[in-house]
């Protein structure tokens, strides 16, 4: 392969499509050698190799559903190594149709799908950001990119700042060296093409433009700036603070049982979510203690009551009745299955003053109903109340450029992968580092453990050094 490596990068000479010169790159860059592989279509047998060269590049990566080409010169390359490879491809279009069904993203995938970039040369990066940003915008993961040809000049970093890994399949470096080697290009020009790398880097206010504000790759401080919902930035800010993305289901019949636990796994949490209605012998004088250690551990009271009725119903489930969820919890779940009244009789209600909504897009539950498409539009219905919407409760990364929107993941335990009844379990770090939660649910994992305070802070733990290292890994 290296030799066909050689061989190839030598007809690319001779097709004319590196040339040397003074050229002006799409970044507005002079630069003394021009890679223009758009020609490459009217060579088919050199597209050929290029597409044995990638896919065997392929193989350096880890994780990938789908391939996507960078809309145009590496469409019909990602075309060729999706044949070859049997790997499914999707299409980004670089302006949505204003007709019909306004997609940005062309082929079929499921949310969290991940998907490898393919592209052909990379200068800044920014091309493949733009195409990135389109694709996590439709649900989809994008981790890592194969490429032809790496200038050289900070793309390769400002990639990996948001969170792509390139794999090139030649540096410049490389290339003069091979076409000097063959005779290609005389001493004076790679001088010069070197002199150009050691001096030339892009413009960074032109890089930063193009970030796409992956929110696997944010801290919670900046995320907790770009939050929209008044509780879902208190959230960040106490994660922060108590180094906790830890939200434990108190799925507990008894009230002193539920205060007493509450109490305990307190300095560990940055959230309490309860299923109020489980309590056999529930009363309102319950709710006053409970507030207070919630208010003594800075963590938020989190009702798990899925509303999923008409509005009105909704307004009084909410607000009304034995529980009256609005008047001490400043977090509910809800399903996106009713539609928006659910979310404007939530809005409206008398109650707290600042409020927040998990909206369900997947469940954790085996052989559950949800479809791709309940999971597409209950995203685009997050992402349409911000002032309400504190985050989406979820088992993959579905919204990776709305840094400001929390990801729930439930279904968290060390010890099992399921119960009798249809849970599905996944690790902490697995949530974590392949997920994309932000805040993980443990429940039984917790609640019954032999000592539940120790357990809260073991998970706390592990919780919380992947999120490190999930945002570290990109620094
Ligand atoms: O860790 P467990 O299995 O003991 O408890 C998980 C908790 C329960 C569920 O009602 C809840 O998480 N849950 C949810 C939520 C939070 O809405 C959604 C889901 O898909 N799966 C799930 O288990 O209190």
């Amino acid at each position: 392969m290296e030799q066909k490596l050689k061989e190839f990068a030598k007809e690319l000479f001779s097709i004319d499509a590196i040339k040397f010169g003074e050229y002006k790159t799409k970044v507005g860059l002079m630069t003394p050698v021009y890679c223009d592989l758009r020609v490459i279509v009217s060579y088919p047998k050199l597209m050929e190799t290029l597409a044995d060269l990638l896919i065997w590049k392929i193989q350096n990566v880890e994780r990938y559903d789908l391939i996507c080409g960078v809309p145009y010169t590496a469409l019909p390359i990602a075309t060729v190594v999706s044949i070859k490879t049997s790997i499914p491809m999707v299409m980004r279009r670089k302006e949505a149709k204003d007709y019909g069904t306004k997609k940005l993203i062309e082929g079929v995938f499921k949310p969290g799908d991940n998907c490898l970039i393919v592209e052909d040369v990379v200068t800044s990066g920014s091309s493949i950001l733009e195409t990135v940003k389109d694709l996590t915008g439709a649900t989809l993961k994008c981790t890592d990119a194969i490429i032809l040809l790496n200038r050289e000049q900070g793309g390769e970093q400002f990639l990996k700042n948001n969170g792509i890994k390139m794999h090139a399949l030649l540096s410049m470096t490389q290339l003069m060296q091979i076409l000097h080697e063959a005779g290609c290009i005389d001493k004076a020009t790679v001088q010069k093409v070197e002199n150009y790398l050691a001096t030339t880097k892009v413009d960074e206010s032109v890089m930063k433009k193009s970030v796409p504000d992956n929110r696997l790759i944010l801290s919670f401080e900046a995320r907790a700036k770009l939050a929209k919902n008044p509780i879902s930035e208190q959230l960040f800010k106490i994660m922060r603070c108590k180094q906790t993305t830890l939200c434990v289901a108190v799925d507990i019949l008894n009230s002193t049982d539920l205060l007493n636990f509450a109490e305990r796994v307190g300095p560990h949490i940055c959230a309490l979510k309860t299923h109020i209605d489980i309590l056999e012998d529930f009363h309102p004088n319950l709710l006053q203690p409970l507030q207070e250690i919630a208010k003594s551990h800075n963590f938020l009271l989190f009702e798990d009551r899925k509303f999923a009725d008409i509005g009105k119903t909704v307004e009084y489930q909410y607000s009304k009745g034995l529980y009256k969820i609005s008047s001490w919890a400043p977090l509910v779940t809800v399903h996106s299955l009713m539609g928006r009244g659910v979310l404007d009789a939530i809005k409206t209600s008398e109650g707290l003053e600042k409020r927040g909504v998990f909206l369900l897009a997947e469940a954790s539950a085996a052989g559950n109903l949800i479809s791709d498409n309940y999971v597409k539009e209950t995203i685009k219905m997050a992402e349409e109340y911000p002032e309400l919407i504190a985050g989406v409760v979820c088992q993959n990364p579905l919204f990776l450029n709305n840094p400001g929107l929390i990801q729930l993941c439930p279904g968290v335990q060390m010890e099992n992968k399921q119960d009798n009844l249809g849970q599905r379990y996944n690790s902490p770090l697995t949530v974590v580092l392949e997920k994309g939660a932000d805040i993980a649910v443990v429940g039984r994992g917790i609640t019954q453990s032999s000592d539940p305070a120790c357990a809260a802070e073991r998970y706390k733990k592990m919780l919380w050094d992947a999120y490190l290292q999930r945002i570290e890994s990109s620094s």
